[in-house]
């Protein structure tokens, strides 16, 4: 068992960009309040998995656990649109990737009792480097894509916290069999329902084995520089966005799903 990381919440939104740059995560208590988070997660239990969109349905007699993950969530019903610009988490993406930043993804993602340990990762590791450019003070490499993690249950060791090693984004790659980056090991995000985390790309981390009797509920909203590529499933003018969505969308949140401006390659 991982060691509890201390959760400190930054104030501020220059204090919150300062800890992806430095610790790879910032750690955002009480973004949504109990009642917004059974409302979400009602919504994501109505959520049908859409296999050409590249959902999945795991199911106990066939992967031997649930895994019901649903691609981009804000395109299947309206009440998560609020989600691609919630308060407090939009405003650390847009001062991280500028303020033409879009959402790559939006998973709405169930786990149930039985699903394994990820093994320690990056999403994406957008540079390698050797460890000591990066930890010269003149090099700051520019976060190309953030997750914020929205919890939906009080985090239990049973249930699967989040593992992070904080700093190791800035060892330059990706952790392959390693477990320790600067005598730095895996510590774990024992945080609540409601609260956010939002990290970069490049940190190491891992989800880690639901042992619990419960279904661990995780919204992941994906966030990334304009240049980078969304993620919408399925691809070659497939994906269509449901005009009743694009409907109730304020002006930033199509933005989020990709109304730019025109701009370069354009
Ligand atoms: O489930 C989690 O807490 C983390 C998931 C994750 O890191 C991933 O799927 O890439
Ligand atoms: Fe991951």
């Amino acid at each position: 068992m991982a060691a509890p990381l201390p959760l400190i919440a930054c104030d501020t939104l220059a204090d919150q960009t300062e800890a992806l740059y430095r610790d790879g995560y910032a750690y955002l208590p009480n973004v949504l309040t109990p009642q917004q988070v059974a409302k979400l997660r009602d919504h994501m239990d109505a959520l049908m998995p859409i296999p050409e969109s590249f959902d999945k349905n795991g199911q106990p007699e066939d992967l031997g656990y649930v895994n019901k993950h649903i691609n981009n969530a804000f395109n299947r019903h309206p009440h998560f649109l609020q989600f691609l610009d919630c308060s407090g988490v939009i405003e650390i993406a847009e001062a991280i990737h500028g303020n033409d930043c879009h959402c790559i993804g939006m998973t709405a993602w169930m786990t149930g009792p039985g699903r394994p340990d990820q093994k320690l990762h990056t999403d994406w590791l957008p540079l390698s480097l050797p460890e000591d450019i990066l930890a010269d003070p003149r090099v700051r490499l520019p976060i190309f894509i953030t997750t914020a993690h929205f919890y939906l249950d009080d985090i239990t060791e049973a249930i699967g916290p989040t593992n992070f090693i904080p700093g190791s984004h800035l060892s330059g790659k990706s952790p392959n069999a390693d477990t320790m980056w600067k005598g730095q090991t895996e510590k774990s995000i024992m945080c609540n329902a409601g609260d956010v985390v939002i990290f970069r790309s490049e940190v190491w981390h891992r989800g880690t084995a639901n042992t619990s009797d419960q279904t661990r509920y995780l919204l992941q909203v994906h966030y990334a520089k304009r240049m980078i590529a969304q993620k919408y499933p399925p691809y070659l003018n497939r994906f269509q966005f449901a005009p009743k969505i694009l409907a109730r969308a304020t002006p930033r949140q199509r933005r989020l799903m990709g109304d730019h401006k025109s701009s370069n390659y354009d």
